[in-house]
């Protein structure tokens, strides 16, 4: 089983309405908002005034995805906004348990986003500290870009980790996911896929119609290789 987070920082943000309700429609598990401080990443994304309307806009969990020096800094605005999930870069933060009992102390299901460099291995001590883990397949801060393929090794590596025993700590992978990047991370352990420029929002059919295409695409991936494994 996988889940489809669409990355509104992918959305026509003219229609975004239209497009939640899209996306809605076709059975989106989450909103990926991405929240960058152009120091962090060499951008701007989106910010907690749009989460703060996205809450009352849908009843779709909203997955904060936090590209900033500071992460510190969201623990009451995640709190005062009742953010279900949130992550933050383990390249940000000095004290990472520290911040993530905070977030969770302000209700939130926390995540550890890890850029592409950080290895596996970073996440040893942190593993009872979360509920999930990002990994980054590009460098953090812009969509469109390509894939880094030794990220199939790194969520291999962080398989092992969080399976045995298992934790039931969920791999969420981020940054040119098409339907054979996907397929193949979700052969080394990912199970949530952030949906951008390479899939949800590829603008070929529309945004429902990519959505239902995409989630088809792999699915049919892995039938196929059910099917090949048992003949
Ligand atoms: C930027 C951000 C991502 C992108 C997403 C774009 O790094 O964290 O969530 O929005 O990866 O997807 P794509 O398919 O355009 O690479
Ligand atoms: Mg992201």
């Amino acid at each position: 089983m996988f889940s489809i987070a669409p990355s509104l920082m992918c959305a026509n943000l003219l229609e975004l309405e239209q497009e939640v309700r899209e996306l809605e429609r076709a059975g989106a598990e989450f909103f990926h908002i991405d929240i960058m401080d152009g120091h962090f990443v060499p951008n701007l994304g989106l910010n907690f005034d749009l989460v703060r309307q996205l809450r009352s806009l849908t009843a779709v969990p909203l997955d904060v995805h936090l590209m900033v020096d500071v992460p510190e800094d969201y623990v009451r605005m995640a709190e005062t906004l009742g953010v279900p999930y949130i992550s933050f870069h383990l390249e940000a933060s000095r004290n990472p348990i520290r911040l993530a009992r905070a977030y969770k102390a302000a209700g939130a299901k926390v995540g550890i986003a890890l850029n592409p460099a950080t290895p596996a291995s970073a996440m040893r001590y942190l593993i009872s500290e979360i509920d999930y883990v990002v990994v980054m397949t590009v460098e953090p801060g812009f969509a469109g870009q390509k894939f880094i393929a030794s990220m199939y090794d790194k969520i291999g590596e962080l398989r092992a980790m969080l399976e045995s025993p298992d934790t039931g700590i969920r791999i969420e992978v981020d940054g040119n996911l098409d339907a054979e990047t996907s397929r193949r991370c979700i052969e080394c352990g990912a199970s949530i896929l952030v949906g951008g420029t390479s899939s949800v929002f590829r603008r070929q059919y529309g945004t429902y119609a990519d959505y239902v295409a995409f989630r088809t695409e792999v699915e049919r991936f892995r039938t196929q290789r059910v099917e090949t494994v048992s003949n």
